[in-house]
């Protein structure tokens, strides 16, 4: 696998091209691919130095998908899905960038993509109905249509911790690991953060540190993944009908093969209840949030799930102090993404293992030593943050866009995204965003929103210049409605009740709103459809 490039191996980007695609990971791959079997002229700008996005920053060990692995895989190609097996059934990291570098590879995607570059400002020229882009290596790109395919949880959040540049010790985030393999072997390592990422990383770093210690602030619920390998026949047979099996998971909420329960957790005696959800623990993975049809959507009945949970949180972790400290509480269980751990209750079952429970005793400040709590300092000689990233607006607003009349996105997005359908936003005609904000993205599959996004997007391109139509904007009104009817549909849900970055509460100032369409990617990708089929309706087009 390529390294980063070195500055004379960077690819001179076009000075004009028909669609500038941002990013290189699964999103902004597909489309350059996708662009390309249209006929048109298409770059990508990317700023790592390689393929794969999510799956080239985080490199942490431990890291893995939570969606099973035959599902998280693209579809578009029946050549790809025939070539690949997967070997488990949640893959990790680096089985996942080899798919993603076998992809790029076979279609010679890497021609078209300029690595090692961020793009810094976009903007649009009334008159010539085109983005002028730039990025931070002076490039300056005219093209007609932008696609923003820059990643929902690209840009990793620090934490707001007084002190946290005065660590002397080795500083690493999950969101952004070394390419080389960290040692810590005989270290007293800190670990800041219990999400996805902290709960992946922590268990990999007990194998070898001297001492570790979790700095919890808010316990998550977390399933067991019951990863295992997958069976050869299993996949071979699963070839001969992938196209069908894809198209099931296009036709379901998320987006993948997960049945939702028809009965309420209200209405089933205590033994029906504990023997439904025992089976879903047995399996493993988050499938357990389709259980019953209104675990999501009614406190009382979620609760009875919840409570099963933490039982068995408690049944895992043997000294009962540290057990109870790690039961969630305080809200609605799947209201932060359902994390899927291996080893990490166990976990707090070695000696050199200690959950610091920053709830009670907050951390007041990283010193060059270590952390401190209110209670005392704990020294360190790695510090690792775990502390997530700036959801779904982060990548877009570090990026100047100004749309019409030299508008920014940034404000005009102040107090929260504002989309229609996921899509696109008034004022910024011919820029399209992938499996952003108001789309279903990361509460679906998101390979299933990826291909859809990217088909969608290319399929209204490509309609345009079919036309001879040069620009796309979204009507003010119907983005107004988007925006309600996303807000609606989550309101109905016990979603917007969690602290989540769901909706931008993990950065501090960032506004409370909440970002994705939880209506069912089923629902979402049949509107999707009748707008195309209605001429592209809401879209005003010139
Ligand atoms: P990314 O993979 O984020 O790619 C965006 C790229 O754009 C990045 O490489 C970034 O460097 C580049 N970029 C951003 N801004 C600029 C700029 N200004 N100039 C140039 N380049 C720029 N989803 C699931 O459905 N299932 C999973 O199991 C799953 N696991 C995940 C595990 C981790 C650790 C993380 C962080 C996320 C996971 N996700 C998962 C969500 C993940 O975001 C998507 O699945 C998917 O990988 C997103 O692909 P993307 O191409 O849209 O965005
Ligand atoms: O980030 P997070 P993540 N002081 O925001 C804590 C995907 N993903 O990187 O909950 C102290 O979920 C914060 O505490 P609290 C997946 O979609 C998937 O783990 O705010 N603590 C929390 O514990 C996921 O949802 C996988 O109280 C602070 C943690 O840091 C998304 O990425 C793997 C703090 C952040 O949790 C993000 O996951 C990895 C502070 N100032 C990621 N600031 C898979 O398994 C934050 N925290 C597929």
């Amino acid at each position: 696998m390529a390294g980063p490039k070195s500055v004379d191996s960077r690819r001179q980007p076009p000075s004009e091209v028909d669609v500038l695609v941002v990013g290189a990971g699964f999103s902004g791959l597909y489309a350059l691919y996708r662009l390309r079997e249209l006929g048109r002229t298409a770059h990508v700008i990317e700023s790592a130095g390689d393929v794969g996005g999510v799956w080239y920053w985080n490199r942490y060990p431990g890291a893995r998908c939570d969606i099973e692995s035959i599902e998280y895989c693209y579809s578009f190609s029946e050549e790809v899905v025939q070539e690949w097996n997967w070997s488990e059934r949640y893959a990790a990291q680096p089985e996942i960038l080899r798919y993603i570098n076998f992809v790029a590879d076979k279609f010679d995607l890497r021609s078209g993509i300029t690595f090692d570059t961020t793009v810094t400002s976009a903007a649009f020229d009334e008159d010539s109905s085109t983005w002028t882009v730039e990025t931070d290596r002076g490039d300056r790109i005219r093209t007609r249509h932008l696609v923003m395919a820059s990643g929902q949880l690209s840009v990793a959040q620090l934490p707001d911790i007084p002190g946290l540049r005065d660590f002397a010790g080795e500083f690493y985030h999950t969101g952004n690991w070394p390419h080389e393999p960290v040692d810590f072997s005989g270290k007293r390592v800190g670990v800041i953060g219990t999400g996805s990422s902290g709960i992946q990383v922590s268990p990999q770093i007990a194998k070898q540190a001297a001492e570790l210690f979790v700095f919890q602030r808010t316990p998550h619920f977390a399933m067991p993944a019951r990863n295992a390998p997958l069976d050869p026949d299993f996949l071979a047979d699963l070839k001969t009908r992938y196209a069908e099996y894809r198209e099931e998971a296009r036709n379901s909420p998320g987006g993948t093969h997960r049945y939702q329960g028809p009965k309420s957790a209200l209405e089933v005696s205590e033994d029906e209840l504990v023997e439904t959800l025992e089976r879903y623990w047995e399996k493993g993975g988050p499938d357990i949030l389709a259980a019953y049809r209104d675990i999501l959507r009614d406190r009382e009945a979620n609760e009875r799930v919840a409570e099963f949970v933490r039982g068995k949180i408690r049944s895992l972790v043997r000294d009962p102090e540290v057990a109870e400290r790690l039961v969630p509480k305080g809200y609605p269980f799947g209201t932060k993404r359902l994390i899927l751990e291996i080893d990490y209750y166990d976990m707090y079952n070695r000696d050199n293992v200690h959950l610091v429970d920053t709830l009670s005793a907050p951390i007041e400040e990283v010193t060059p030593r270590g952390v401190r709590t209110s209670e005392r300092e704990y020294e360190l000689d790695s510090l690792v943050l775990a502390t997530g990233f700036d959801a779904l607006t982060g990548a877009l607003f570090k990026i100047d866009i100004r749309g019409v009349g030299g508008a920014s996105l940034k404000e005009k997005w102040a107090a929260g995204p504002r989309t229609y359908l996921g899509l696109s936003t008034a004022g910024f005609p011919n820029l399209f965003f992938i499996a952003g904000p108001g789309s279903p993205s990361a509460l679906s599959n998101m390979l299933v929103s990826i291909e859809q996004h990217v088909e969608w997007v290319t399929d209204h391109i490509e309609y345009l210049f079919k036309n001879g139509l040069t620009r796309s904007e979204a009507v003010l009104e119907k983005e107004d409605s988007w925006v309600e009817h996303v807000n609606e549909v989550a309101n109905e849900t016990l979603y917007p009740v969690a602290n989540s970055w769901y909706l931008g509460a993990n950065v501090p100032g960032k506004p409370r709103v909440f970002m994705l369409y939880v209506g069912g990617f089923h629902r979402y990708r049949k509107i999707c459809d009748e707008v195309a089929a209605n001429g592209y309706e809401g879209f005003v087009l010139s």
